[in-house]
């Protein structure tokens, strides 16, 4: 039975996420903004299903997928790069035990996040180049 992410889940910490954002190529004034950010991660999981919305005062970023099946990825607010299927450029989630893995195969090399669950907190690994940035939600409510 693999885990259960579904939710709302509130930003607790945050480590290297400017790091991460200036690997990507974010500008100085879009970073000081992007760090000062209450996040919500909100997760609809059904099977294999998933929504991620993340949410912000600033920006709000959602996806949808299926674990195992490619999909076109723009990463519309964020960096406004296309992942795309057809293309060298795609992403993918796998599961790899309890962790939600993808990998988003773009113009950035070692590109991907990975989810999962470790003492009731929603861990996410983003990690671009050679940068790893960790953040901790907990549940809402
Ligand atoms: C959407 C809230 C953050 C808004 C930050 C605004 C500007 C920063 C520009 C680029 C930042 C790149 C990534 C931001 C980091 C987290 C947002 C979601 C990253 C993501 O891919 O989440 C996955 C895994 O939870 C689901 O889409």
């Amino acid at each position: 039975m693999p885990a259960d992410f579904s939710g709302k889940w509130i930003l607790e910490t945050s480590d290297k996420f400017e790091e991460y954002l200036k690997v990507l190529n974010i500008d100085f004034a879009t970073r000081k903004i992007a760090i000062s950010l209450s996040q919500t991660k909100v997760v609809t999981q059904d099977g294999d299903k998933f929504e991620f919305k993340t949410l912000s005062t600033f920006r709000n970023y959602e996806l949808a997928f299926t674990v195992g099946v490619e999909f076109d990825e723009y990463t519309k607010g964020l960096d406004n790069r296309n992942i795309k299927v057809g293309t060298p450029h795609v992403s993918l989630v796998t599961w790899e035990g309890d962790k939600l893995v993808c990998t988003q195969k773009g113009e950035k090399a070692n590109r991907g996040w990975k989810h999962w669950i470790e003492d009731e907190k929603l861990y996410l690994e983003l990690t671009c180049e050679d940068i790893v940035c960790i953040q901790v939600f907990k549940r809402k409510e």
